[in-house]
């Protein structure tokens, strides 16, 4: 039922007749220049279903290229059409309208069958937001090869930091049952072109590389196949003590690495596309090589040895939280990273969140980024919105993605972006990869939201193509999902590229970051400071007193900045010069200072805290105003859902310049009203 979100961005419901009406000639029947595989199969069925409810009427895969045909064609058919494929690799595919005397061909063509599964959707959504396909020229190749998403899926199918009900995987049911919503979950993510997903949390459970939940993941794999996604598992870095009966699992070890290596060789027997791992270490109380006084690049070459003769790889992440932090966690993952560059097996990806914090509404990039030339770096982005209101608050993400695709390391001098780092561009890798912590989750609309959904439209958008436009992306995903009516695709994309502002806003605005209650990182704890241990207190992450806030991360304080590249560094460290968003979380600045709008900086906070709840009050009454223009169950939810995040934005707003005042002895600034 559409009402419930269930079928996300591929409704397929009939088109106005307006819209319809343009591909009359066009797109009557589908055929098939190519071997009939699988993934063929589930494209031409996928292009047939869809293309049968948008039109109305039944698209079918035939024989014979008669009037209207759209053809999907691989490897040397293509010469017959003239189609040069040289450039497309193995995932890319061209989309052309080719006319034939007075008959009009729509080809889709490719190298290889997921490029065409992916061509399909892609001429599939042209026809969902009524595009214009009578001459169509598209090439299209992807800039990531390894999309992946990250399940933080435990065994017992509760989710850390996932607010969509359990884990879709049902351990206990497979792998005899395979439950139909696997093939609409591997549906959804090839129509956003994500090619890999790893089922289990980074906080990893051993068990999973039992020989039971082998042959568990083996048939989640079998159903993902068709879709060209391949299945990773998370490895626990004490694995072979707690499931191989070993006494150690440390990675010079040859008893450990052999353990490895047959597991690997194990795994590879009933999955033989398997990806790889993804790993966790020495962060959070997760073992790691650093037990047996062995680095990060021992540990992570261990496992990329074993898995190295399948063609698999290993995400080794750079999120390390541990103890050894007496100044500045922002520091610490570079700290230990950077002396290991180069000294990592070429299948290793190092796997980095966008920021050195934690997924802030807002974080500058992470200095990681171009810090480490000789190792290709990952992009580690969550979409479940852990610090950005979980699921009920709308925010749309992908412009604090791009922000930070689009961030300059000026490593390599102006325009080294960190996508580019991340595509392998700007320093010749062979592998790249970017990553998503999944939002989705048992619940009948996927992602506990609406809005969330567009989460993870749009992370396998960007992952695509890190240079697309957000607000493109968010309109495709309006008219496929809502509605294709102008002015309510506008009100609703209005409200998305506003939303993440309005976060930042009304929860740490000007740089402030981290002031969420510890442990659940859902409402406002600025003041908690008793923790034990110094980062798990706010307090610690916004230092402010009766004279001033902000984290001081200049000479004068951390020194952080010294982490980036010259240029970078001389801006952030600069208080004139430092970008008005990212202030605080590079000086400690006083109550008074003068911000460049002539507010001083107590009253710029208090009219962001202001303008975050005024923006989310705005969107209730536009919100109401597509009321009967979308279908009722959608419309509730999302209505019900906007008033708590108005209560919620208040209760942010309020807390946090409450919490100030009583700091620093300042009143409100004439015109705003008193926290009620
Ligand atoms: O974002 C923090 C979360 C933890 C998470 C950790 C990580 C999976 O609060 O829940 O653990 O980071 O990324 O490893």
């Amino acid at each position: 039922r559409a009402e419930d979100g269930y079928w996300l961005w591929l409704r397929y419901d009939e088109l106005p007749q307006e819209m319809r009406s343009q591909y009359r000639g066009q797109l009557r029947q589908i055929v098939l220049e190519t071997e009939e595989t699988p993934t063929v199969s589930v494209a031409a069925r996928e292009l047939s279903d869809g293309l049968s409810g948008l039109l109305g009427r039944n698209v079918p895969v035939s024989d014979e290229g008669a009037r209207g045909a759209i053809l999907l064609v691989t490897g040397e058919a293509a010469s017959l059409y003239d189609l040069d494929l040289s450039d497309l690799g193995e995932d890319g595919y061209l989309l052309r309208t080719l006319t034939d005397g007075r008959r009009k061909l729509t080809v889709i063509a490719a190298n290889e069958d997921d490029g065409l599964l992916y061509g399909v959707f892609h001429l599939l959504r042209l026809v969902q937001t009524g595009e214009d396909i009578s001459d169509l020229n598209i090439t299209s190749v992807p800039r990531i090869d390894i999309r992946v998403l990250n399940h933080w899926d435990n065994l017992d199918r509760t989710v850390e930091r996932g607010y969509a009900g359990q884990s879709i995987w049902d351990w206990h049911k497979l792998p005899d049952y395979i439950d139909p919503r696997y093939t609409d979950y591997a549906r959804a993510n090839a129509s956003i072109g994500i090619n890999g997903t790893v089922l289990t949390n980074v906080n990893a459970n051993a068990t999973v590389l039992t020989p039971p939940y082998i042959e568990k993941v083996a048939a989640v794999a079998d159903t993902m196949r068709p879709y060209g996604i391949q299945v990773y598992l998370t490895a626990r870095f004490s694995a072979p003590i707690e499931i191989g009966g070993l006494e150690t699992a440390d990675p010079a070890d040859p008893a450990v690495q052999a353990w490895w290596a047959g597991k690997a060789d194990e795994i590879y027997r009933k999955i033989p596309d398997f990806g790889g791992f993804l790993v966790k270490a020495d962060s959070e109380g997760q073992p790691g090589p650093h037990t047996y006084h062995r680095t990060h690049a021992e540990g992570a070459n261990m496992l990329a040895d074993a898995v190295a003769p399948h063609g698999g790889v290993v995400m080794w992440r750079a999120f390390v939280y541990s103890e050894n932090n007496p100044v500045d966690r922002h520091m610490q993952a570079y700290d230990q990273f950077v002396p290991l560059d180069g000294k990592f097996r070429s299948n290793v990806i190092i796997q980095t969140k966008n920021g050195a914090i934690d997924f802030q509404p807002r974080e500058p990039f992470h200095p990681l980024f171009g810090a480490m030339p000789e190792t290709p770096l990952g992009m580690e982005f969550q979409i479940t919105k852990e610090y950005l209101g979980f699921a009920t608050h709308l925010a749309y993400l992908a412009p604090m993605w791009s922000e930070v695709l689009r961030a300059d390391t000026f490593v390599k001098g102006e325009g080294s972006t960190v996508a580019k780092i991340i595509d392998g561009s700007l320093e010749g890798h062979e592998i790249s990869a970017m990553a998503g912590v999944s939002n989705i989750g048992s619940d009948r609309n996927w992602t506990g939201s609406q809005f969330d959904q567009a989460n993870w439209y749009a992370f396998g958008r960007l992952a695509w193509d890190p240079a697309a436009e957000p607000a493109e992306i968010a309109e495709d995903w309006v008219r496929m999902t809502f509605t294709g009516d102008d002015g309510a695709v506008g009100t609703i994309l209005g409200m998305m590229m506003e939303s993440r502002e309005a976060v930042v806003n009304y929860m740490t605005p000007l740089g402030l970051g981290h002031l969420m209650g510890t442990g659940h990182h859902y409402g406002p704890a600025p003041w908690v400071s008793e923790l034990g241990r110094p980062e798990w207190n706010p307090v610690y992450y916004h230092k402010a007193d009766e004279d001033g806030i902000g984290f001081d991360r200049t000479k004068s304080g951390s020194n952080a900045v010294a982490q980036y590249s010259d240029a970078v560094a001389a801006e952030f460290a600069d208080l004139e010069a430092v970008p008005e968003e990212y202030l605080l979380w590079f000086h400690h600045v006083s109550w008074d200072y003068e911000m460049p709008s002539g507010r001083t900086l107590w009253e710029e906070l208090v009219h962001r805290y202001t303008e975050g709840v005024r923006t989310v009050s705005g969107w209730r009454g536009e919100w109401a105003s597509l009321e009967g223009r979308i279908d009722e169950g959608r419309y509730r939810q999302v209505a019900d859902f906007l008033r708590v995040q108005e209560k919620e934005a208040r209760w942010w707003r309020d807390a946090c310049l409450a919490y100030f005042m009583s700091l620093n002895g300042l009143d409100l600034p004439a015109g705003y009203a008193p926290p009620a």
